[in-house]
Order: C-alpha cells, then structure tokens, then sequence
C-alpha cells in the first residue's frame, strides 16, 4: 500500500478540477492562462480536497465534546503549502500528471508560490511544524495569529550590506484561506476602569475589530484536518464620510488606515524585545480575538465555566501571548462574576507558556505606564494576580518592578506548566531565567525538545533520499520517523552507501542549477557543501565561521600544493534591521566572499556563497544539498535550534557545540558522528569572568590574529580600514560570545572534518547514520508531549 490516501481522486478528475477553477475562479482560458493562474487553479482544487476532512474533523470534535488545544504564537513561519497539501494528501503524483497534461510543469507552478513568511525564524518555524503535528497526529487543535500584510521584510545586498524592503504576499490572492466576515470580535484599548459596587468596569476610548481568516492543515494522509486562524485589523467605521464630503480626503481614510496598522506588518526582531507601542498593542489584539473566540466555542457547547481546563487548552509560544493570563482573569472575573481567586486559578489551569530562551534582551518587559495607558484594566489585575501569587508562593519575585511589567513573570505565574525546548536549556531556565521562581513552583518547568515535521523536512524536500529509504525500509516511516533507525543495518552495505551517496549528489546538483540560474554562481557538486544557515546573531557565531574561513584561506596561500578538501562555505539568514553588529557580519561576509571566490590559487578550493533573502523555501533546497551542518553558537545561548534537527536528518553531520538539542542530537546519532568542539556552557561562565580573556585568546592563537589583522588593515574592504573597527574592537575587548576562545579549537575541528571528509565511505557513514539515528527529533514526538505532559488530551483518530 502506497504512501497515498485519495484513492478516489484520479488524475483527469483533477485536471477538470482545474480547468473548471481555472474558468469559475480565475476567469480564464487555458490559452491565456498565466503562470499565476494555473497555479491558483491548482491551489484551490487542492484546498477542496481539505475540506471535507475538515468538516469530518470538526463534526468529530463537537461529538467527542473533546479537549481542544489553542496554540496562540505571534508567528507562523509557513512558507509554501502547494507540496505540502499534495503531499499530505498523497495526490503529489497525480498533481504533477494533470499539470503536465495541461501542458504545465509541476515544479515551475509550485515554486511560483511566494512563501507565507510570518514568522522571524526558529520560533515561527517551529509553530508551523506544530500545526502539520498536531492534525497528523489528529488532536483537535487550532492554532491562532495575526495575518500579517506583510511577512518578514526581504533581503537585498547592495555592496555587500544588507537592504530591506517591504515583503507582498498579499499582494495576490492567497488561495488557502477563507475569509470569515462574520467573525468580527471587538477589541478595546485605552480609558480608565470604573468601580460600580464589587465590579469594574472598563471604558475603553479605542476600538477595532479583529476578522477571521481561516486556513485549513491538513494532516498526514488527510485524516485530520485543524484549523489555523489568523486575525486582521479592521476599523469599526471603515470610513469618515463626514470628513470627505468637507473635502478632507486623507481624514476620511484615517480610521482605516489607522486600525489595518495593527496587522500591517511583522516585527522583523528576533531574540530582542522592541519595546513598541504597536508591538504591544498587537499583541493584546491577537490574544484577545483568540480568547474571545475560544470562550465563545466552549460557552456554545453549554459546559460551567469552573469546567475550562477541561475542555481548553491554551498554549503561549513565548511572552508574546502572556497578557492572555490577565485577559482570561478579566474575562472570567468581570463578565462571569468568577470571585478573582477562582478565576485566577482556572486561568492557570487553562494556560501554559513555551519559553525560547535566555538571552535576557528577549524576555519582553514593558514600562509601567505605557501598559497602564493601553491596557488599565489588565494592568489592575496584574498587580491582583501579583499579590495572590505573593500570598501563595511566599517568594520575592514580581511581576511589577521598577515601573516594568515583566512578561516573562507574568508567563510563569499564570502558566500551570513552563516548559524550555530542550533538554540542556530546560535546566538552564531553572539554574537562570527562573531560578526564584522555579524554587516557588518547584514541579512548574518541564522539558519537551524540539522537533521538526519530516513531510516538510524530509518527505517533500528530499525526493531522492525518500525513495531510497522507502526502498530500504518500506513506506510509513514518514508518520512514524523512529522507524529511520532500520537504516543503520544497511549502512555496512557498499550498495545502499553509493546509492546514499548518489542521492545526495543529486540534490547538491540541483542547488548548483539553481544558484547558477538564480544568482549566476557557478560551484563544483564535488566539494564539500558546508552550510550555516538561521538568523544573523553574534550568539550563533557566523563571526567565528568566517574568520575560520579567512584563515583556511591563508593556509592554503601559503600552501597551496597541499592536500586540502574542497569546500563550499554556504550561508543564509537575515539580521534584524536595527542590529548593526549583525548587519556589519553580514557586509563581512559578502566582503570576504568577493576577494576569495576570486582569487584564482584558491577558488577551486574555496569558496564562500551568501545567497540573499534565506526563508524557508531556500531552506528546502539547502538542507538536502548540504554536507556539513553548522551548529557553532556560544554553548548555554541556543535554546534548541530546529535547523540542526533538519540537517542531521537529511545527511549533514554537525560541527558543533554542547549546545540546545546538539546535545541530544549528539547522543541520538552517536558521538562518533558529531564533530564536538568547544567550551561547554559551564566553562563559558567561567571563562568570562577572567579580565582580558579575549586578548589573551588572540595572543595565543597567531592564525587567529593574523585574520584580525587582514581585517583591520582593510584586506577585504578594499583598503577601508574603518569598516570593521567597530567590529574588531568588539572582538579584543568585550567578546561576550567567546569567539576568541573557541576559535583554535573550532579550526582544528574543522581539520578533522576534512580528513573524514576525504574518506568518502567513511563520510557516507557517518551521514547515512545521521539519518537513521533523527527519528525521534520528529514534532509528531514532540506534540505527543505536550499532549501527555501539559494539554492531557488525546487524538481523536487512531
Ligand atoms: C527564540 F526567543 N527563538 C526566541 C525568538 O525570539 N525567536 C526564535 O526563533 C528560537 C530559539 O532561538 C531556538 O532555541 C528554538 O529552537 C526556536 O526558537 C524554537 O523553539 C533556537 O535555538
């Protein structure tokens, strides 16, 4: 039995389905149809296959009176869903035959779809793997966010800096979702609360409405189908007529242009809190729709409000949603007359909060009076819900605290379970972030590790390895990915090696076309595709790839006859616009880039590509086509990483440190298959404390400043000696991310790494062992956690 599910749907009857949307839908003849136009028809007879799993899985839902979870996330990083619902659908085969009788190529049709890019990276991503997780795996779930106008920004390299500029996925149709207008809820802002005997009341001064938008995700073989709401911003009154007949044009479209403000755009910030009247504002609207919406759902079916808990689960992806406590205990208290006790306990019985890491410029703080201005009501309750969890827990930690209102806190005291994304960072959110408060709740943090979904991340984007595992080990492994470790018995197999092998030349050959047809670089398949790829942040360390790249260079100057192995160095991801450090990596690396690839004694042996505008679409040609993974951050500061998870599993060993799931990834595939380096998390502390360590680093290492020195004198920025002082001055004297320190021993790892290398059976190993020892990295593991550990429900389909 094939990996495929709709039996009944053949290929001419998909092919009517399109020509008929292609006339009902588009407007349009075959003959005039467009690139755009056939690949919408394509979409939307897809998204009518969605539909009745849909409805089954909602009628399913409302019999069972089953638990539903509500995963409330800022971002949901999506990119494309053409192959996604085909392949979810196991009609993938048959898409591509209609369109190629329809005279239209599979590939170019799906590739043509702009990636629904709301989200930053990890965070957003990870929401998204959820969403396929928990419909797979059939838990009634919906997941809720904003529908952002305009995603994450793109990228642009002018002279090697990176330029943003707006992003228009909206600019089209988008052919998943439907719009709700009947679902408009009310959200307020601002005013001043009354007392009128015991209750109060909130007079709000600002209103808009939040409308749904619903997009349909499918599951695995189309068994289960949740549903993704987003909520755009809408003016209450769409238009000031008075204004425009006084002639007052700009007035008359103020009260619109000022409400769609709150959806307009992404907040391209990722690890740093913006601290923004918008942001916050945006926040309280996403939340607020999604618990207006939720109460209504679960009120409709007649429970007693005591009974929520049991009937809703609400996830917090990071402090984004934290004001949801506040507003649930509104909620609660002031419309349903719950006493402020009860109603906080019920509350936090509902809720529960996913903390992304420790970097404390990312735990949101917001001031004091900002909040109070906007939020009065919920400010109010704050201060009730800090002096209860005074009272209760005897600790000294606020919420409130130097006129700041703490986001982290107030995540943690009204969630009954936090919990960190792997297992190292889950004990470092005690021993740190929450170390007062962990002792006050001491069962409250539990662990539940990353994982990613393997039809996205291995199924669709890496056809040549799928078929060779399905012929290894049959079909089902993509529902159930434990199964990968029935590979390692082959791998002793000289066959199934070069057949391994071949795969995943044909996928680095399909990245090269793609580079050479997209951005005109030429790179040789044969060498080895060594990738970094996430956000730009000094954290992860793209410093210390480069710099390693620069001495590599120097060394194979100096030697060039020597036996040296071939590489690519591959780097993709976006820096938040306002981060300058990050931004001045970036320019280094392009600079570096423009010298290497042409210096003629090494280019054949080096090579540095820095494709622009890295998302996840980029990301499902990379992940196949590479051989080495870069996990190199500053051991304690990655709180998991998901892009590690996707590399192992496709192929890439890991050059690494003992950080965020490196650690777990390192004992799942075996530690002889990971290139450990570096200083653990506990050294690092240590480390730092020691005056001038950075200096006494660079001393000792004379690669390493000899690469520092080229920098400063302008080697790679053709003579401007002034281009990375800041950068440089960095580097000497503060390092926070110990760069420096790790710098000899990530070099000397990377030398090991070559020699394996060279070794192609040796290399073919360790990769094929990668493979078959992720399994359990899968999200669908991940979501059977949270299920057990946090939300107690279970799937409604077997
Ligand atoms: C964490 F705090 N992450 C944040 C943030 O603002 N954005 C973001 O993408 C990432 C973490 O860095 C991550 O630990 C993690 O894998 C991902 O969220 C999902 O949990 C990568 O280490």
């Amino acid at each position: 039995m094939p990996d495929t599910l709709r039996t009944d749907l053949d290929q001419p009857a998909l092919t009517q389905a399109m020509l008929r949307h292609l006339r009902s839908s588009l407007g349009k003849d075959p003959e005039h149809a467009t690139t755009y136009d056939w690949r919408m028809s394509l979409a939307l007879s897809l998204r009518d296959l969605v539909v009745e799993p849909w409805f089954a899985s909602t009628r399913r839902t409302y019999d069972a009176k089953g638990k539903r979870v509500y995963y409330l996330s800022m971002e949901f990083l999506i990119g494309r869903l053409i192959e996604d619902v085909a392949i979810n659908l196991g009609v993938e085969h048959i898409a591509a035959a209609a369109l190629a009788e329809l005279g239209q190529d599979y590939d170019r049709i799906v590739a043509d779809e702009p990636d629904a890019a709301l989200g930053n990276g990890g965070l957003g991503r990870l929401a998204a793997c959820f969403l396929d997780s928990l419909s797979t795996i059939g838990i009634p779930a919906y997941g809720y966010g904003i529908r952002y106008e305009h995603g994450l920004f793109e990228q642009h390299f002018e002279d090697g800096a990176q330029v943003e500029t707006a992003e228009k996925w909206l600019a089209q149709r988008h052919a998943w979702e439907f719009e709700r207008p009947e679902v408009s809820i009310s959200i307020h802002f601002g005013g001043y609360v009354s007392q009128c005997g015991e209750k109060s009341v909130w007079h709000s001064d600002e209103t808009v409405l939040a409308q749904a938008y619903d997009t349909p995700i499918a599951g695995w073989q189309g068994k289960w189908a949740n549903t993704l709401r987003l909520w755009a911003a809408k003016p209450v009154k769409l238009f000031d007529l008075e204004s425009f007949n006084r002639g007052d044009y700009i007035g008359a479209s103020r009260p619109e242009a000022l409400a769609r403000t709150i959806s307009r755009v992404l907040y391209p910030d990722d690890t740093t809190d913006t601290g923004k009247e918008l942001r916050l504002k945006q926040e309280y609207f996403f939340t607020a729709a999604s618990i207006q919406d939720l109460m209504r759902r679960f009120l409709a079916e007649g429970f007693e409000i005591d009974s929520l808990p049991d009937h809703v689960a609400i996830q917090l992806n990071d402090t984004h949603p934290a004001i949801a406590g506040p507003e649930l205990v509104r909620i609660l208290a002031d419309e349903h007359a719950l006493p402020m006790a009860r109603a906080i306990e019920v509350a936090r019985k509902t809720l529960a909060y996913t903390n992304h890491t420790l970097l404390p410029e990312a735990l949101e703080r917001w001031p004091e009076g900002l909040f109070a201005r906007i939020l009065p009501r919920h400010h109010r309750i704050i201060e009730i819900i800090q002096d209860a969890h005074f009272a209760a827990a005897g600790t000294k930690v606020t919420i409130i605290e130097h006129g700041q209102v703490k986001m982290g806190e107030l995540a943690f005291v009204m969630a009954h379970k936090v919990n960190g994304v792997s297992a190292l960072h889950s004990e470092l959110v005690k021993e740190t972030v929450f170390h007062d408060l962990h002792t006050a709740y001491p069962d409250r943090i539990i662990n539940q590790t990353n994982g990613i979904t393997p039809r996205r991340w291995l199924y669709s984007c890496n056809p040549a390895l799928r078929a060779l595992i399905d012929d290894t080990i049959g079909q089902g492994w993509a529902a159930d990915l434990e199964r990968l470790s029935e590979l390692r018995s082959s791998v002793e197999d000289a066959a199934f090696r070069e057949a391994y092998r071949a795969a995943k030349r044909s996928n680095k050959e399909r990245l090269a076309e793609w580079l050479k047809a997209r951005d005109r670089i030429t790179v040789n398949p044969d060498a080895m595709f060594d990738t970094q790829i996430k956000r730009i942040h000094e954290y992860k360390r793209q410093l210390m790839n480069i710099l390693e790249t620069i001495a590599l260079w120097n060394d194979i100057r100096d030697d060039p006859n020597g036996d040296w192995t071939p590489r690519v160095k591959i780097f993709g991801g976006k820096a938040a616009p306002g981060y300058v450090m990050a931004k001045s990596i970036i320019h280094l690396i392009n600079d570096v880039a423009k010298m290497l690839n042409a210096d003629p004694t090494t280019r054949d042996l080096l090579q540095v590509v820095y494709p622009e505008n890295y998302n996840v679409s980029m990301a499902e040609l990379l992940i196949p086509a590479s051989d080495l993974s870069e996990q190199i951050s500053t051991a304690g500061k990655e709180a998991s990483g998901t892009g590690n998870m996707k590399l192992s599993l496709n192929g890439s060993p890991t050059i690494g440190t003992l950080d965020g799931a490196n650690v777990e990834i390192r004992d799942h595939v075996g530690v002889e298959n990971f290139f450990l380096f570096g200083l653990t998390a506990r050294d690092v502390t240590k480390r730092r404390s020691v005056p001038g360590f950075a200096r006494a680093a660079i001393e000792a290492s004379p690669r390493l400043a000899r690469v520092l020195g080229q920098i400063a004198d302008g080697t790679f920025s053709g003579g401007d000696s002034d281009r990375y002082a800041a950068l440089l001055h960095n580097v000497w004297d503060h390092d926070y991310f110990l760069v420096t320190c790790d710098f000899d021993s990530y070099f000397n790892t990377q030398r090991e790494v070559d020699g394996v290398y060279r070794d192609p059976e040796a290399w073919t190993r360790m990769a094929a062992l990668n493979t078959a020892g992720m399994g359990w990295f899968s999200s669908d593991r991940t979501i059977r956690g949270y299920a057990s550990d946090i939300w107690n429900v279970r799937p409604l389909v077997v």
